[in-house]
This record gives structure tokens, C-alpha cells and sequence, in this order.
């Protein structure tokens, strides 16, 4: 039988731009809690993209690059997220991410486009590019997610090669980590993230995201984390923008995170603003919210950009036509000082 196909045609419909661009993100440092602004009519517009941390610069890159062959929001924000999962210097996503308490390499990764349709893989192992499992997930099954055993058949049936995730670096880590830990307990602090989420804005106003991640070192076998859920790890909608999160993922489900963000957008917040009020819902639902990081990052369908986190430790990377690709330091609920 032939795969069942539900890949959706997007709308085309373009964005009337302004003349007037406003620059994207925010400023190094700034807490924008005073700014309770509504949501910028205008901005740069497409292309933007927009991706956590400081492997963001690659990966943004990439998506840049894909962007200008031709290629969709969705095909940029798969093509970005690569970059990170096959880097094995990025100890959180792909080959080279820290293993579960068990020591196995599991991945999770969810991709969404701005018309709804979306795919995810959980606990993936021996996987290089959980992304692109999870679009095929997308495009190629009549489901959205794959968990486990069931997603690396999936994936080996879509021609995916199996490859051993677990670098020398990894197991030393996992190795010391067991030696110093005898309690057998996944770390809980403000450390123990660095996913890749990258949202992108093409010329014809579509907005895709996607976040992959080896999820939280040293977690229970079969943890899942935020990342490969809809609504939690990421979500994109052409209407309003786009969000993804990083950091803890138990505290970022518990308040549908980037879900949430894309609502506040909705409801007139500016990208910056949006992510502000969902960090303190984080906040309010996680009373040990002084202990882990929780980062959110923003585009709005305008093409503005913006983040906020618990602890000053979160950067992310924003490419752009008239600034190019540049690191941004957003505000946090916590004080740089403190
Ligand atoms: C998770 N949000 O699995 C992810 C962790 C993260 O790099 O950010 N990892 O909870």
C-alpha cells in the first residue's frame, strides 16, 4: 500500500510589509517587565530566524542558506536543526548528547509548520536526525508522534541508517556522573538544558519551528521531556508566530509553554512580552523555579523577535537581512547579579 500522504498546502498569503522595518529582538540585558506594549504592527518582515544558544549561529546558517536556494520555512528549520544534530561538540542534542542514567542516547524532536501540521519522535535511539524522522512522521504517516521502538522501525523503514550516538566524551561524562552519583538521581538545576529550537519566517509570511534535543542528561530511561511535545517544546501558527522553549522540560509542560507564548502573541503581546508572562506562568507552577532554566524565544508573524528566561545564563541567535546573524542576550526573571 502506498504511504498516506496528509502533507497540507499551505495558504500563500503575503505580508504586507512596512517600509518603516522595526529592528528585531531585544536589547543585550533588558528586562522588558515595565513594557507591557501591545505587539508591533510592522517589522523586518521574512526572512527571520530565530534559534536558542550559541549553537544557534550554525544552525541559523544553515537555515539561511536553505532559505535563500529556495527552500520553505519548514525545509530552513529542518535544515538548521541538522547543523546541531550532527555536531558532536553539542553535549544536549543529537550524536554527542549526554545518554540517560542508563547510559543510552535517546532523542526527541518535534517539527511544526505555520498552517497546524506537525510530527514528533520520542525516545528515539541510533538516530542521527531525529528531526527529519519526525517530518516524515509529518508528512508520511496519518499520525503526529512516534515514540521509542515503534519510531526507529519507522525511521529504518524511511532509510535512515542506524549510528552509534554514544561519543567517548559522552561516556566519560555518563561514567563520572554514575561514579559521584550513587543515588542513582538525573540532576535538577540550572545547567542541565541547551536544546536547539529554531522558528523561521520565510518571504511569503510562512512561519515553521523545530526543536530536537537529547533531552536531560543522565534522566530516567523513557523520559520524555518538552521538547518533542507539541504546544510544550514548540508551536507555530501563520495567523500569530511562532515559539519554542529550552531548559527544563517537566516545568516547561506543565505550563504549555510555547503554546502559551504563541496565545500572548495572539492577544496582542510583542514577542519579548509573550515570552516574559510564560516564564512566570512557569514560575507560578514550579515552586522550585529558583533551581532550573526555563527560556523561551519568540517571532511573531511581523517578523519581530524576542525571549526571556528564569537565570541570565540563556542567549539566543537571530538572523536577519539588515543585521545578519547575531547572539542576543535576553532579559531574565532572575538578576544577572544575584
Ligand atoms: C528537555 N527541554 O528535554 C529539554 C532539555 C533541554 O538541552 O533544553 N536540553 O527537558
Amino acid at each position: 500500500m502506498p504511504p498516506i500522504t496528509r502533507r497540507r498546502f499551505i495558504r500563500r498569503a503575503p505580508l504586507a510589509l512596512s517600509a518603516t522595518a522595526l529592528a528585531a529582538g531585544c536589547s543585550p540585558g533588558t528586562d522588558s517587565a515595565a513594557a507591557e506594549q501591545p505587539a508591533a504592527t510592522t517589522g523586518p518582515g521574512g526572512p527571520v530566524i530565530i534559534s536558542t544558544w550559541r549553537h544557534g549561529l550554525a544552525a541559523n546558517e544553515a537555515a539561511w542558506a536553505n532559505l535563500q536556494a529556495g527552500g520553505s520555512a519548514l525545509d530552513a528549520a529542518e535544515a538548521g536543526v541538522r547543523v546541531t544534530e550532527a555536531d558532536p561538540e553539542v553535549s544536549t542534542v543529537g550524536i554527542g548528547g549526554r545518554p540517560d542514567r542508563d547510559g543510552i542516547v535517546t532523542l526527541d524532536a518535534a517539527i511544526m509548520d505555520g498552517a497546524g501540521d506537525c510530527g514528533s519522535v520520542l525516545a528515539l535511539q541510533e538516530i542521527l536526525h531525529p528531526i527529519s524522522v519526525a517530518r516524515r512522521v509529518m508528512e508520511n504517516t496519518p499520525h503526529v508522534m512516534l515514540a521509542g521502538e515503534g519510531a526507529q522501525q519507522f525511521a529504518i523503514a524511511e532509510g535512515f541508517p542506524l549510528t552509534d550516538l554514544l561519543t567517548d566524551a559522552a561516556r566519560v561524562d555518563w561514567e563520572t556522573w554514575k561514579r559521584d552519583n550513587p543515588g542513582y538521581r538525573p540532576p535538577i538545576n540550572v545547567e542541565n538544558h541547551d536544546t536547539i529550537g529554531l522558528l523561521t519566517l520565510d518571504r511569503n509570511g510562512n512561519i515553521a519551528a523545530a526543536c530536537t534535543t537529547s533531552g536531560a542528561a543522565f534522566k530516567y530511561h523513557g523520559r520524555v521531556g518538552d521538547s518533542p511535545i507539541v504546544g510544550a517544546g514548540l508551536y507555530a501558527d501563520n495567523n500569530v508566530g511562532a515559539a519554542t522553549a529550552t531548559g527544563w522540560g517537566e516545568a516547561v509542560v506543565r505550563a504549555c509553554g510555547s503554546f502559551l507564548v504563541v496565545e500572548l502573541m495572539r492577544q496582542g503581546h510583542s514577542p519579548t512580552d509573550a515570552c516574559r508572562l510564560a516564564v512566570e506562568r512557569v514560575i507560578e507552577k514550579n515552586p522550585d523555579w529558583r533551581e532550573i532554566q526555563v527560556g523561551f524565544i519568540a517571532l511573531d508573524k511581523q517578523g519581530n523577535t524576542g525571549g526571556y528566561c528564569i537565570h541570565p545564563n540563556f542567549d539566543y541567535a537571530v538572523y536577519t537581512e539588515s543585521e545578519g546573524n547575531r547572539m542576543v542576550v535576553p532579559g531574565s526573571k532572575v538578576p544577572s547579579d544575584e
